[in-house]
């Protein structure tokens, strides 16, 4: 294993080592043995020396205790900003809530890829789809990255003990790499028939996992009950160790099918859910490359119910959250421990009449994310930070120096203050097929404080542009409207110099 130079934070924090006390020896060691070789104070320097070494010693180990921090990530799938603490007044998210309460929430934090494979491989990398080339769930990742290790590699590199449990990268497209020091992969997708109490499919035609099922069984029988169960097991395993940790928690749900246990389904009533807002003739507005997307097409009665469903797992994940904080509350780590909670991408559930991820909206790229770090205050942040900042803030965080040219900007000055000056913005893109002409196209959308403006096939298959001070939900496309010409031409440029070089 290589092992990176230990940065100045990591050096400087190390108890000092009585360099003045062993000089005074020395000094005076000389003087004696000047004058006549002293055997006691042979002695003396032997033992002070042997003394000073051990104290050095664990000096040192208690300094990186202390200069270290370990990182705790926990990564929810396919989960929206319909959290408590995000303003939503009917999920119940309460141990989400209180994670929120102690660190700062990011009100507007912005994933790069908006479907799992190409999100995920772009947080662990640092790196934007548009360079690793993952923009879709069918490519994999690369072997090797230009000038770049992935986030869990450059830990391990850097003295760190290394989890993944449950689904933190997509594994089906991750190159087999020792990254890990301890690894559990169990994320299974659909319950078995004899789990299920009684269920039903989104819409009728729908493919694959795109059901929802009330399960007979505790949570501990689910993969992601399992995989809360095992994140507490090894936090308590790795008390007692000097080595920090980097250990990343992911779990399935609220990802389809949206098959929790039974109770969690009764925390909501399908008919008193409402179904956002669409304006008529909406679905007109929307770009070429938008359109190709299928909506969703179940009716009210049916797409409350499975709204419905979806807040139970959101429920039923906030549980599992529950648990692993649980843990870091009774071994009292939030003191050594940076705690981060995010998903790797948005979702709609009715928002723009669409179902599911993979478009360009606000509501696709817009993504949950918590970050709790020790001795920095709790508070909201409504700065715009992307999912690349991720690995250069943890990496600020626990004192380490990446020499790879990571995309992002470290955002520890917004967990200082989260009102902090920040003069950033985001970009996300997204491959989509075009099965007609079958050839794929990018699309690519930035968003400031203001505006978000998105390119399809460079603006051949569509533009879209919205602009948030009159139009929160980002319903109206305005890339046509003459008195935001200079906007649309401002932002162009935007787009396109934030994908320089990329
Ligand atoms: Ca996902």
């Amino acid at each position: 294993m290589t092992v990176k130079p230990l940065s100045p934070s990591y050096n400087d924090s190390i108890s000092p080592f009585s360099h003045d006390l062993y000089v005074k020896n020395l000094i005076r060691f000389s003087k004696e043995s000047a004058m006549k070789l002293n055997v006691q104070t042979v002695i003396f320097l032997a033992i002070t020396f042997i003394t000073e070494v051990h104290s050095r010693s664990f000096a040192q180990d208690a300094g990186r205790i202390k200069s270290r921090p370990n990182v705790l990530i926990i990564v929810a799938d396919d989960l929206n900003a319909d959290l408590g603490c995000y303003g939503n007044q009917v999920v119940k998210t309460p141990h989400i809530d209180r994670l929120a309460a102690r660190g700062v929430r990011f009100e507007h934090a912005y994933c790069q890829g908006t479907v799992c494979n190409s999100s995920r491989a772009s947080i662990f990398s640092g790196l934007h789809p548009l360079t690793t080339n993952v923009l879709d769930n069918e490519t994999s990742w690369p072997d090797r990255l230009v000038n770049c290790e992935y986030m869990p590699a450059y830990f391990q590199q850097s003295g760190y003990f290394t989890a993944s449990l449950g689904k933190v990268l997509d594994h089906k497209r991750v190159p087999e790499q020792p990254y890990w020091d301890h690894e559990v992969k169990e994320w299974g997708k659909s319950p078995d028939e004899d789990q299920i109490y009684r269920q039903g499919r989104l819409y009728s035609d729908s493919p694959g996992s795109m059901f929802w099922a009330e399960l007979k069984g505790t949570d501990e029988t689910t993969p992601d009950g399992e995989i809360a169960l095992k994140a507490v097991q090894l936090l308590h395993d790795r008390r007692n160790s000097d080595q920090a940790y980097f250990i990343a928690v992911g779990f399935r749900r609220p990802h389809t099918p949206y098959a929790v246990p039974r109770k969690y389904f009764d925390l909501y009533e399908p008919e008193r859910i409402q179904i956002p807002e669409v304006p008529q003739g909406y679905s007109e507005t929307l770009p070429p490359g938008v359109k190709d997307w299928k909506p969703f097409a179940g009716g009210p009665d049916e797409t409350k119910h499975a709204i419905a469903a979806y807040y139970a797992c959101i429920s039923f994940v906030d549980e599992q959250v529950g648990r692993v904080l649980n843990v870091v509350d009774e071994l009292d780590l939030w003191q050594d421990t940076v705690v981060m909670f995010i998903s790797d991408h948005g979702y709609h559930t009715g928002h723009n009449g669409l179902w599911h991820k993979g478009w360009l909206f606000e509501q696709t790229t817009r993504t949950p994310m918590i970050v709790a770090a020790p001795h920095r205050p709790a508070g909201v942040c409504r700065r715009i930070v992307e999912f690349v900042d991720i690995y250069p803030t943890l990496a600020e965080l626990c004192g380490l120096e990446p020499q790879a040219a990571l995309a992002g900007e470290s955002f520890v000055p917004l967990l200082e203050d989260p009102q902090a000056e920040w003069n950033r913005n985001a970009l996300s893109s997204t491959a989509v097929l075009d099965e007609e002409n079958r050839r794929l196209f990018l699309g690519k959308s930035v968003r400031n404080t203001a505006y978000r403006y998105t390119e399809w096939d460079g603006g051949n298959e569509g533009k879209e542009l919205y602009s948030f001070a009159d139009d929160s939900a980002g319903l109206r496309n305005r890339a046509d409207d003459p008195s935001l010409a200079t906007i649309r031409q401002k932002m162009r440029e935007q787009l396109h110099a934030m994908c320089e070089g990329l």
